[in-house]
């Protein structure tokens, strides 16, 4: 057997570079890079091997949560076609990927992290950062990956690597199990030799299979689908993931089927398509939720059915409703008792047109779409166009943005009151043109997102927009934008606080204490004396940005253009009037108020609460 005699980390980095996908007869390199911050627990094993394979791009980040949301959204944008690893330290630098973890293996995209660990020797314990047992010596603070990650594995001796390699790509390269892959990598054992049978580093090309479906269950599919009469689709993320737009697309053209989409399957068509109704759920769409109300047949495609979906369980009315749902995953393919289509999303509806012929939705049905529809573009040009006094509206941004970016801009978010305004209002013209991390919904996940995005496809011109609380949390990556020379554009939304959530608060009965930006006064203790100050456009500029604040709406307009055209990440910066929000339609999302209280308000809330949530059904 021919061998290559490796540290530990040589071996893993060589490894890495020769992984390839294998997709529609078109060949990708797998891993793009390694994003990291060095520590005594990474430096001396993974830094060393990185230095001497500069072919694999070494990326320096501020922080180790960043750089798995960075490898994540990278992910997400090339459909899970191309990935990033992240090194990190032992200890803090480990346990700051925790949260991009979670975020990954949820919106199940392929990540893989590689921690550093303590070390397998242990006499030198315990080291800096170590965490101590009384019970045991083999734990750590990495085993807090094991939960938010689909594969995990600690590696005591450099030959483990061997097999655990296989396993870590079998399951990023999985349509159906991917997820964060975590291979905790002990300091001492990243620098140790082995003599690594050269078989290890072939080129070796992983098949991205497109799984067809079970006969009988298709045929039942269709069955249903026949036998039914309120058609109604439900696009998830997976339609995107499959590259199943235009399929998508033929099928309903065909049918007249309505299709109405989550968070991450917004943009599976173009949002002028006959068929489209917009955003499904808790954040949906008049139209599309009340065709849902009323449909007797869901076909949920590629989705996972999260509450936003769902409305909470409230969003499927009729009584004699059923499902069918197509999805890689049989985890997913089987809930709300569905018939499950365990296959691949472009696949399944490339067949299912042939097995649908003179097949259409009914004329009330047709009829039905098309009112809705009009009806909902008509709310959404109000809604861009209020001509608020004073301070613009959040959903007039939305609308300037919109009109200043190109029919293959990004337009990328996570948390705050905007994915939702996003959800109904943006009118995504392609596919990926809407990137919303909405599974962890993770404050700081938009500017190392939308570098991730923009180095997917660097001819796409990424828009962040994200608000003022999130900014605050982690504005420190737009130096690291800088750094790689990836610019992004952001648009900073204050409207004084976590809007959100304040909103949140007064609806529970609380007033939205602790969610505005303001000084704790010295006469009441609480904090509602002023607001405090926050020069963003300083605070971006340090970081290395072009930034400016737009004081009008015509401000903003005249300064996105300026955006487009600067060398650098740019930082737009707009206060917005925090009390003219989007209305919710026909939609619900369960958040549980206090049973008993002393606050009057929270009382009414809870019999509010109360009254609501009878819609909540079982499908059963
Ligand atoms: C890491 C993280 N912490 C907390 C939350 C809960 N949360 C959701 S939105 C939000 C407020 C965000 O404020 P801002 O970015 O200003 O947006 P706004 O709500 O004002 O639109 C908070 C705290 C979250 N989603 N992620
Ligand atoms: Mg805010």
């Amino acid at each position: 057997m021919n061998t290559r005699r490796l540290t530990m980390a040589q071996a893993l980095i060589v490894f890495l570079k020769n992984q390839y996908v294998e997709r529609d007869g078109q060949q990708h390199q797998f891993f793009a890079g390694v994003l990291g911050i060095f520590g005594h627990g990474n430096v001396a094993g993974i830094g060393q091997a990185l230095q001497q394979n500069p072919d694999l791009p070494y990326i320096p980040v501020r922080n180790e949560q960043s750089a798995v949301h960075l490898a994540a959204a990278f992910a997400k944008a090339g459909n899970r076609m191309r990935a990033m690893a992240c090194t990190s330290s032992i200890g803090p630098g480990a346990t700051n990927m925790i949260t991009g973890a979670a975020l990954a293996t949820i919106n199940r995209l392929p990540v893989l992290l590689l921690p550093g660990e303590i070390f397998a020797r242990r006499n030198v314990a315990p080291v800096l950062q170590q965490l101590e047992s009384p019970s045991t010596q083999d734990i750590g603070v990495n085993d807090c990956f094991r939960p938010v990650s689909r594969y995990w594995d600690r590696i005591y001796r450099p030959e483990q690597l061997i097999t655990a390699l296989p396993e870590a790509m079998r399951v990023l390269t999985s349509p159906s199990d991917c997820g964060a892959v975590t291979l905790c990598l002990p300091q001492d054992v990243q620098t140790e030799a082995y003599d690594y049978p050269e078989e290890l580093f072939r080129k070796r090309v992983w098949l991205i299979r497109r799984g067809q479906a079970d006969r009988l269950s298709l045929e039942r599919a269709v069955e249903a689908i026949r036998s039914s009469r309120r058609q109604l689709i439900v696009a998830g993320g997976g339609v995107l993931m499959s590259e199943a737009s235009a399929a998508l697309d033929k099928f309903v053209a065909q049918t007249g089927i309505p299709v109405a989409e989550t968070q991450a399957g917004k943009g599976s068509l173009p949002w002028d398509h006959p068929q489209d109704v917009g955003a499904i759920g808790a954040t949906g769409t008049l139209a599309a939720n009340r065709l849902a109300h009323n449909a007797d047949l869901v076909i949920g495609i590629g989705t996972r059915y999260a509450d936003f979906t769902t409305a909470s369980m409230t969003a499927f009315q009729n009584p004699d409703v059923r499902f069918v749902n197509i999805n890689t995953a049989e985890f997913d393919a089987c809930k709300v008792a569905a018939i499950p289509v365990i296959a691949d999303a472009r696949e399944t509806l490339e067949q299912l047109p042939g097995k649908l012929v003179g097949f259409r939705v009914s004329q009330e049905l047709a009829a039905e779409i098309a009112g809705l529809k009009t009806e909902w573009e008509a709310e959404v040009d109000r809604l861009f166009h209020l001509n608020n006094p004073g301070r613009p509206a959040q959903s007039e941004v939305i609308g300037a943005i919109w009109e200043a970016s190109g029919p293959r801009d990004v337009l990328l978010s996570a948390a705050g009151s905007h994915p939702g305004d996003l959800h109904k209002l943006w009118r995504t013209r392609t596919p990926n043109g809407y990137h919303m991390e909405y599974g962890y919904s993770c404050m700081a996940y938009e500017i190392p997102g939308a570098m991730g995005a923009k180095m997917a496809d660097p001819t796409r011109q990424v828009y962040v927009f994200l608000g003022d609380g999130t900014y605050l949390m982690m504005p420190t990556e737009i130096t690291t934008s800088v750094q790689e020379g990836v610019k992004i554009i952001i648009v900073l939304v204050d409207n004084g606080g976590f809007g959100s959530i304040g909103n949140l608060s007064r609806s529970v009965g609380s007033g939205g204490f602790g969610t505005s930006r303001r000084q704790r006064s010295q006469v009441s203790g609480e904090l509602d004396a002023d607001a405090l100050q926050v020069d963003f456009v300083a605070n971006a500029r340090s970081l290395g940005a072009h930034a400016r604040k737009a004081e009008t709406l015509a401000d903003l307009k005249g300064a996105l253009q300026w955006a487009k055209g600067t060398d650098r990440t740019t930082v737009i910066v707009i206060e917005t009037d925090p009390a003219i929000g989007v209305p919710g339609y026909d939609s619900w999302w369960d958040v549980a108020v206090a049973e008993v209280s002393e606050m009057e308000s929270v009382r009414q809330a809870r019999a509010r609460y109360e009254e609501a949530r009878k819609q909540e059904r079982y499908h059963l």
